[in-house]
């Protein structure tokens, strides 16, 4: 069978069993928190610095070759991955070249199970010491997946979760990514219990699938589970539903009478502002679609607030869709022209799809608009409440593009929420706004364009709130809005290239346990903006990073030609001093020469730029520089994961709709 996975299993299992620890492993102290979590926080301007002993900048792109993977886990092994299309359909479990002649009957069984070391079973001994408690898979997507496993003891927040996972009735595993240990705190006055937590990515939908996790503390206390949970299937109509086609003079009557399992299609023509009073079923949804092909235009709010199962498709919505305290709902393929937010769920809604949407809104992109209190208003997207899905959509010009809805405001159960392959552009506050996180949510493989910040974790509670494979493109403020105290923020393979600082995050509450891996950072001169000023075009600006953050495998530039910043306490002004002095061991010195594409710095931010392609070009030192994670980059090809969102050769996601 696999032997490298099965080699994999094993080391990590005999590195836990020896009480070493295979991966970066750090206390878990976060900060006490600052109580100032509030809605819309504003953002402080962003400081000038200190004043950095700026070199020259000396640093010749290091070798790549000698950032050859130290991770246990890898390989180039064939496993369908997050955002790399080189073999969609193959899967570890179904590799031909690794399975050849391993499942003789003469083998033992080729993937030996994870089990307890024989020196550490059952509960540990507080107060270091693991007692493994509730198991549970909250709110599956279509193609992500919640895992969250509470604990209690591991005062030193050391224990590990190791996961593997298969499609039930496959005969062999995949590794997942090992859960993030999530230590109880709280912030703001939300408070959370001590667990280990983490997402299963990129699987099918209407799929069951098989868990096996194993928790392993160093300090005594092991535990081994068993699990399945399914998938969510892409919602769609009933089979062989009814077609009920009406006009403006009969879709009120039709829709007021409308049983689930309809296809209520509506013909060309424009219909005032209505709100839907029936629910669908899960088998039989209510579909509410425009005729194939025809403009179907809503002269106001199409509201489906406090309804279950109705599917929306194809309309022209001038005015708001409206879905507070829904579920099940699915959105897909229509046009918002609105004056204020797009699709708005505000209220606790639970499973909805929204896909493929063109979001307009009426903030311009300019000077004025920055920031909380700029010219700016509307969130294109609103979500609220566990389990939704968005993706593929457009969203342009508003305040937040897409949103949670923070918790003053009704924001409640914000987990298990995927933002996936947006186009996102024009937002003058944040692009996407996943504050209040509670844990698990995705924003995944988004194309960000003109935004002040690009992702807010403002904050995350706890975690892991994940932000994968994402690019953004002339970004003035942060990338990452890591404030109010945000903890277990997970950052891998984003691309960005903003204004000023690269990575910056402006704030004086420290954050605390962030994991970045593998993301291209570019920067350069900076400026002043409204209020705001972008920074002086340092490639790392993290004076508040708390010891806890685990930053390695990342990628820095500045187009000022100087490699200097700070990262905690440590500064440095060359790419030698980031490596010694900080844990960015492997981090490795790019420029806008790494993209295929000749990439303008956006030196003059407005008025708005196009999208790029921020794909690579075949030589630089992102190719091959990054550390593998199983589940996230399984399928790159050479000799190791290219840093940023795309590998090397891959296709371009689809941004927005299909
Ligand atoms: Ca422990
Ligand atoms: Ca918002
Ligand atoms: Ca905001
Ligand atoms: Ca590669």
């Amino acid at each position: 069978m696999n032997s490298f996975k099965t080699l994999r299993w094993t080391v990590v299992f005999l590195a836990l069993s020896a009480g070493c620890e295979p991966g970066s492993i750090r206390q878990a102290d976060a900060p006490a928190s600052g109580d100032d979590v509030q809605s819309e926080t504003p953002d402080v301007a962003l400081e000038s610095p200190d004043v950095l002993d700026v070199s020259t900048g000396s640093d010749a792109r290091h070798d790549v070759e000698a950032d050859a993977d130290p991770d246990l886990d890898s390989n180039s092994s064939s496993d369908s991955d997050l955002g790399v299309a080189l073999d969609p359909d193959a899967d570890a479990d179904a590799d031909p070249a690794l399975d050849v002649d391993s499942d003789s009957s003469a083998d033992p069984d080729p993937e030996p199970a994870p089990s307890c070391p024989p020196d550490n079973q059952g509960p540990g001994t507080l107060p270091n010491g693991t007692i493994a408690g509730e198991l549970s898979f909250p709110n599956p997507t279509l193609r992500n997946a919640t895992i969250l496993w509470a604990l209690s003891g591991d005062a030193n927040a050391n224990s590990e979760v190791s996961v593997r996972f298969r499609e039930q009735g496959a005969s062999a595993w995949r590794r997942g990514m090992d859960l993030r240990r999530a230590p109880a705190n709280s912030i703001g006055g939300f408070a959370w219990t001590d667990r280990h937590s983490g997402s299963l990515f990129n699987l099918a939908p209407a799929t069951r699938y098989e868990v096996e996790l194993l928790l392993v503390d160093p300090d005594g206390g092991c535990a081994l589970r068993e699990a399945s949970f399914a998938t969510r299937p892409v919602p769609a109509p009933m089979p062989a539903a009814p077609v009920k086609a009406v006009t403006p003079a009969t879709f009120s009557a039709v829709l007021a009478s409308a049983q689930p399992g309809d296809i209520v299609e509506f013909t060309a023509g424009s219909y005032p502002a209505f709100s839907m009073s029936r629910d669908g079923e899960a088998s039989k949804p209510i579909v509410l679609r425009a005729q194939a092909g025809e403009s179907v235009v809503v002269g106001g709010d199409l509201v489906v607030s406090n309804r279950k199962y109705i599917h929306v498709s194809g309309f022209t919505v001038n005015g708001r869709i409206r879905l507070n305290s829904s579920q099940a709902m699915s959105i897909t393929n229509n046009r918002v022209n609105t004056t204020g937010n797009g699709i708005d769920s505000a209220l606790r809604s639970e499973d909805n799809y929204i896909a493929d949407n063109v979001v307009i809104g009426q903030t311009v992109w300019a000077e004025s608009s920055l920031g909380f209190q700029g010219n700016n208003n509307g969130e294109g997207i609103l979500v609220s409440g566990p389990g939704h899905v968005v993706e593929h959509n457009r969203v342009s010009g508003f305040r937040d593009c897409l949103s949670t809805l923070e918790p003053n405001s009704g924001g409640v159960d914000l987990y298990s929420l995927d933002f996936i392959n947006n186009d996102v552009s024009n937002c003058p506050d944040d692009g996407v706004e996943a504050d209040y996180c509670w844990h698990n949510c995705r924003v995944i493989g988004n194309r960000f364009t003109n935004v002040f910040m690009m992702a807010s974790s403002q904050p995350g509670y706890g975690g892991p709130t994940y932000f994968i494979r994402n690019v953004g493109y002339n970004v003035v403020g942060s990338a990452f809005k890591l404030h109010n105290g945000t903890i277990g923020d997970v950052l891998l393979h984003n691309t960005i290239v903003k204004n000023g600082h690269a990575f910056n995050v402006n704030t004086e509450v420290p954050y605390a346990r962030q994991f970045t891996r593998n993301n291209v950072f570019i920067g350069g001169p900076g400026n002043t903006f409204g209020v705001y000023n972008s920074g002086d075009g340092r490639v790392i600006w993290l004076p508040h990073a708390h010891p806890s953050g685990d930053y390695d495998y990342d990628g820095f530039g500045s187009t000022t030609g100087t490699f200097t910043g700070r990262l905690g306490t440590a500064t440095f002004t060359s790419l030698a001093e980031l490596r010694s002095r900080t844990s960015e061991k492997n981090a490795v010195h790019v420029s806008l020469a790494i993209f295929a594409d000749t990439i303008a710095y956006p030196s003059a931010p407005f008025p708005e730029l196009n999208p790029v392609d921020l794909r690579l070009t075949g030589v630089s030192a992102a190719i091959d520089a990054g550390a593998s994670i199983a589940n996230i980059n399984d399928g790159f090809t050479g000799a190791g994961p290219d840093l940023g969102a795309h590998e090397f050769g891959t296709p371009l996601p689809v941004y927005g709709p299909r």
